[in-house]
């Protein structure tokens, strides 16, 4: 049946009259360089092959390619090893150092021979793919055989990202999302060149990651959310699975646990880490600030090195989130001290530590950096952080913010950041928003997704699309591309993409959706 459908696209697809091929600029994240060549039109075939050279990982790349491609074609599209690889018809995937591209750049030239795609590293090439899959037309993303003529636009595109840190965050605590649902998120990361994915595990409402040493948390501390849903929690295999989901996208996970606040689904599972050792019943409304663990008592930090521990070993990425926002009823002084030995305890994992910038006036630790979330234009107590040698990831409450709601009639999310429309999300600069806070000092941009009003997949997606491809562009293109209008019409195109792979998006208002 499917050699059938695979017979029959090809011919319908030879009658059919050529579709409105993507322009080669028509990328999201606009590329640094694009160069149009209208003579060099390629078109994929049946028989095209993508040959590879380089190691295992660029191979990989190279079947991640052809598997994004065969649904859609029904083209057989087998994957080749060839020492100097050939487009020859086809699509040549390289790993070779062409020239300046840095960790994560590549180059890709369309001919009428095929496509040439090179970079340094496989992630290089990885983000290459996910720019050739945007060049082809939309139907491209169907999962059933589609007839077409799959058409790329001649030119060549060389590529690179502005900052090194790119990302998203879902609170899986607030409510709970399955490993599918988190699957698909790192699906959508990547297409648009995103390579964090930062976990909020735990907040008041549930605890959401095994842990061996103290297995409450998960158990007791994880069988609830916001509202009356069974909350859920990842095994140890179910995180390392999402762990390596995501290192096949080239996509790092920064799992977070909230410290010393929002801490109360813990304190169901071990009272002994509350201040009065009295466990709480389980909370599951949306007030935030009202719990810690007690930062008094020497079993705390056996918690905190224990929790720590166990998710540092079972994370490859370099980076623990340890929180420390809204701890309300902690005092300055002791929210210092405990803020300073748990970065202690951080480095003492060999992980690099990141908080939200509530802990910017706490000591300096090696490498930290402060997550900032802020809404005004200046932040004195970052600025001195900086200067302190902190590095700064940007996710503006009134930009950034994915739980904010798009307009007033938004049927979820928040709106005390405000309403964020895509413009607002588009228009604002992570290398010049905070006072004092340098270029050099951004790492890069994170766009969060609090879940309090958040229950489904489809909802999560709501909330992402078009936002966070916005997102993805001020993290990756550099500043001379930015432009409203042209962002508009570029991404107006993306609308059937999501379409066809099922993604549930907002129709902005704001986008001349075709
Ligand atoms: C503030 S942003 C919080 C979260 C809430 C969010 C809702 C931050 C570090 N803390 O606990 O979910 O607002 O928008």
């Amino acid at each position: 049946a499917a050699e059938l459908a695979r017979a029959a696209a090809r011919t319908a697809g030879d009658l059919l009259a050529p579709p409105t091929p993507v322009r080669l600029g028509d990328v999201v994240p606009a590329p640094e360089l694009v160069a149009p060549d209208p003579a060099a039109d390629f078109v994929l075939t049946a028989e095209s092959v993508v040959q590879v050279s380089g190691d295992d990982a660029a191979r990989n790349v190279g079947e991640q390619l052809a598997a994004l491609l065969r649904p859609a074609t029904g083209y057989p599209l087998p994957v080749a090893d060839a020492a100097r690889p050939e487009p020859a018809g086809g699509i040549a995937l390289e790993l070779v150092d062409a020239g300046d591209l840095g960790a994560e750049g590549y180059r890709l030239d369309v001919t009428p021979d095929g496509v040439r795609l090179r970079a340094a590293t496989p992630a290089g090439l990885f983000l290459g793919v996910q720019t050739l899959r945007q060049l082809l037309p939309a139907a491209i993303e169907s999962r059933t055989p589609v007839v077409e003529r799959w058409t790329l636009s001649g030119g060549s595109i060389i590529d690179r990202p502005r900052f090194p840190y790119r990302g998203a965050m879902l609170d899986v605590a607030r409510h709970f999302f399955g490993v599918s649902d988190v699957l698909r998120v790192i699906d959508h990361l990547a297409r648009y060149k995103l390579n964090h994915l930062h976990l909020h595990l735990t907040d008041d409402q549930g605890w959401r990651i095994a842990v061996d040493s103290w297995p409450r948390l998960a158990t007791v501390g994880g069988a609830t959310e916001v509202g009356d849903g069974p909350g859920g929690h990842y095994t140890r295999d179910d995180y390392r699975r999402i762990v390596a989901y995501a290192a096949q996208r080239h996509i790092t996970v920064v799992p977070e646990i909230d410290l010393p606040g929002h801490t109360h689904a813990a304190l169901t599972a071990y009272g002994e880490l509350a201040p009065d050792r009295v466990a709480p019943p389980p909370y599951t409304g949306t007030e935030v600030g009202f719990s810690y663990v007690d930062p008094a008592s020497e079993r705390t930090y056996e918690f905190v090195a224990d929790v720590l521990g166990e998710i540092a070993e079972l994370t490859p990425g370099p980076w623990l989130h340890i929180g420390g926002d809204e701890a309300f009823k902690v005092l300055p002084d002791a929210y210092a001290a405990f803020v300073e030995r748990v970065q202690r305890i951080v480095a003492g994992t060999g992980k690099t530590v990141v908080g939200w910038h509530q802990i910017a006036p706490v000591r300096h630790a090696e490498g930290r950096v402060l997550q900032w979330w802020g809404t005004a234009g200046e932040d004195p107590v970052t600025a001195d952080a900086v200067r302190r040698g902190a590095r700064v990831i940007l996710s503006p409450g009134n930009h950034a913010y994915l739980d904010m709601k798009y307009a007033a009639d938004t049927p979820i999310g928040h709106d005390w950041a405000g309403l964020i429309d895509l413009r607002r999300s588009y228009d604002w600069d992570p290398g010049a928003h905070v006072a004092d806070v340098p270029a050099e000092a951004v790492l890069g941009v994170e766009a969060p997704l609090w879940t309090e009003s958040v229950t489904s997949r489809a909802e999560v997606e709501f909330m992402l699309f078009p936002r966070l491809p916005a997102i993805a562009e001020l993290g990756w293109s550099p500043r001379t591309t930015h432009d409203w209008a042209g962002f508009r019409d570029r991404l107006a195109g993306h609308g059937p993409r999501w379409s066809a792979a099922g993604i549930a998006f907002h129709r902005s208002p704001e986008i001349p959706w075709p």
